[in-house]
């Protein structure tokens, strides 16, 4: 794509005055839109990616914390990167951060990767803060542009076949792994079923089974549900963001031995196994990088 790395460059100038507004062109916007959703399209619904990499939680607008993250992790393409969504919405700069990451995403399709969060949808992110900020800062034409976009994220991720990654976590109607390939796109998140389910659902250590969600959408599992999934699937680990933690949820993390960095930051809810240390907030943290079980 025409001027990608000129837009990038712009974008990076942000390390430069934290928080200082980054104004794009609308026209430029629309082809960066228009051709990561190319991409995204190129590549299966179900990625299959390979470690080392690392996994990165929900950014929510706050670009400062992406340009610091990448700081710690390595600048693309030194390091590898997984987001797992919730790229817009509740900070104050959803679209420098969005289009830095669909930038990188068309310049290193094969190195970087973002997966759908709840927030990528329509109806949340007309209420949340991105439509306005897109109103505000542009016009509600570009919102459409970029809603098109979000449509056709991929859903969730396979590292090394042995941690599944996505943004919210399990559903009762996940049988087989071939059923998150066969989620057709562009798609709008329906509001139950599967993909609802890998976009909102959340662990819930005091639950067995199935639990109501207290979002009002999809459920809630427990770690007999992500102990039988693993098991049945011969995975290692589940790896979700969608909410702050400040403890690991120690059943996910009981498999747990990957080759991955999880790079969790700020305010924002970051991947759940995390170190529950507040003083860490606003910056990012490695959290665990281990060998995985298999010894690869
Ligand atoms: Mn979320």
């Amino acid at each position: 794509m025409e001027g990608l790395d000129a837009l990038i460059d712009r974008l990076l100038e942000g390390r430069k005055n934290r928080g200082k507004r980054i104004q794009l062109i609308e026209s430029e916007i629309r082809q960066l839109c228009i051709t990561a959703k190319e991409v995204f399209l190129s590549q299966p619904n179900l990625l299959e990616l390979e470690a080392p990499i690392n996994i990165c939680g929900d950014i929510h607008g706050q670009f400062p914390d992406l340009l610091r993250l990448f700081e710690y992790g390595g600048f693309p393409p030194d390091a590898n990167y997984v987001f797992l969504g919730d790229y817009v919405d509740r900070g104050k700069q959803s679209i420098e951060t969005i289009c830095l990451l669909l930038a990188y995403k068309i310049k290193f399709p094969d190195n970087f990767f973002l997966l759908r969060g709840n927030h990528e949808c329509a109806s949340i992110n007309r209420i949340y803060g991105f439509y306005d900020e897109c109103k505000r800062r542009f016009s509600v034409r570009l919102w459409k542009i970029y809603t098109d976009c979000f449509n056709c994220l991929p859903v969730a991720a396979l590292i090394d076949d042995k941690i599944l990654c996505m943004h919210g976590g399990l559903s009762p109607e996940l049988g087989s792994l071939d059923q998150i390939r066969a989620i057709e796109r562009p798609v709008d998140v329906p509001d139950q079923g599967l993909l609802c389910d890998l976009l909102w659902a959340d662990p819930d250590r005091d639950i067995k089974g199935w639990g109501e969600n207290d979002r009002g959408v999809s459920y809630t599992f427990g770690a007999d549900k992500v102990a039988e999934f693993l098991k049945k699937h011969d995975l290692d680990l589940v790896c979700r963001a969608h909410q702050v933690h400040f403890l690991f949820p120690s059943f996910t993390l009981e498999m747990t031995v990957c080759y991955v960095h999880v790079l969790a930051c700020g305010l924002v809810g970051a991947i759940p196994p995390f170190m529950g240390d507040e003083n860490s907030f606003g910056q990012p943290s490695a959290v665990f990088h281990s060998r995985l079980k298999s010894g690869r």
